[in-house]
């Protein structure tokens, strides 16, 4: 019997560049993601909505935006996906920001200390208030998991214990390292930080996807999404306009995700930086993206 999914939804762009994340869970669950899921054969509760949150420009605090909506969120996640993992079951999480895969790290190593995460997105999300001038939080989480130096308290702080991680703990599929800071670049050598090329993952997304979770701890997984890792010429989904003929199909993608959700250590998917309206002159996308969720959930 595959375990009961819980659906959490973290409808917040706090730590985003500018509003649109917040609306991704209300408009997936529209268009009919729960009986997706349901028809693909599993048991699911939605549990609802943390808190909604839309970015507006934090002036006082310029240089790490909304840091007190973004630990808000971040506990909301943690406390749903707890409860969900508490009760045996799977969670798919529907942000909101990337910062959502800290609460479901939160959680998921209060569950198993060892638990490991697949980080599937176009960036390291390794900067820090320091190592870059825009303020959004959402390319910060994983600093923010390792504790490295710069990081904000506040959110290190919330993250149960610490560090959240270790290098062990991580790896990142789907990397364009050309977008990258030059901070993230010496932090992931620095570390020694496993991590596969976008062009990689595009070329054999199953492959890829196995290598990674070959090293991965044998311990409960977590799969964060950030859709900025597809390419937006075919999927525009992402805040991110960055993606645009480079890295993986929507179809290549789902490959890799299947891969990863049908392994026996997976217990919470995240999806991160999914804004509608990306795709409102292209809306049949949104539900393809509804069938690569279906297909990565679908009872092994
Ligand atoms: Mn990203």
């Amino acid at each position: 019997m595959p375990r009961d999914l819980v659906v959490v939804g973290a409808p917040t762009s706090a730590g985003s560049y500018a509003p649109g994340q917040e609306t991704a869970a209300r408009v997936l669950r529209e268009l009919g993601l729960i009986d997706q899921l349901r028809a693909a054969g599993r048991q699911v509760r939605d549990a609802g909505d943390g808190p909604v949150q839309v970015w507006s420009p934090d002036r006082r605090h310029p240089y790490a935006q909304n840091l007190t909506a973004v630990v808000e969120a971040v506990g909301a996640v943690a406390d749903q996906v707890a409860a969900a993992l508490a009760a045996d079951a799977d969670v798919l999480v529907l942000g909101g920001n990337c910062t959502v895969a800290l609460g479901v790290m939160r959680a998921l190593t209060a569950h198993d200390p060892d638990a490991g995460l697949l980080y599937i997105d176009r960036h390291f999300d390794l900067n820090t208030p320091q190592s870059t001038t825009d303020g959004a939080l959402d390319w910060m989480g994983l600093a923010h998991a390792l504790d490295l130096p710069g990081a904000a308290e506040p959110l290190v702080s919330a993250l149960g214990r610490r560090p959240l991680l270790t290098t062990a703990q991580l790896y990142f599929l789907g990397v364009e390292v050309a977008a990258a800071t030059s901070w993230e670049r010496d932090q992931v050598e620095r570390l020694g930080l496993p991590w596969c090329a976008s062009a990689a993952l595009a070329a054999a997304p199953s492959a890829q996807a196995t290598r990674a979770l070959d090293v991965l701890p044998r311990a409960a997984m977590a799969v964060h999404l950030d859709v900025d890792v597809l390419d937006f010429t075919d999927a525009p989904l992402a805040e991110s306009t960055d993606g645009r003929n480079s890295g993986p199909s929507l179809d290549r993608l789902s490959a890799a995700l299947r891969a990863a959700c049908r392994d026996q250590r997976f217990r919470v998917l995240s999806i991160g930086e999914l804004n509608p309206t990306r795709a409102a002159g292209h809306p049949e996308v949104l539900t393809r993206f509804i069938g690569c969720l279906r297909n990565a959930l679908r009872p092994v």
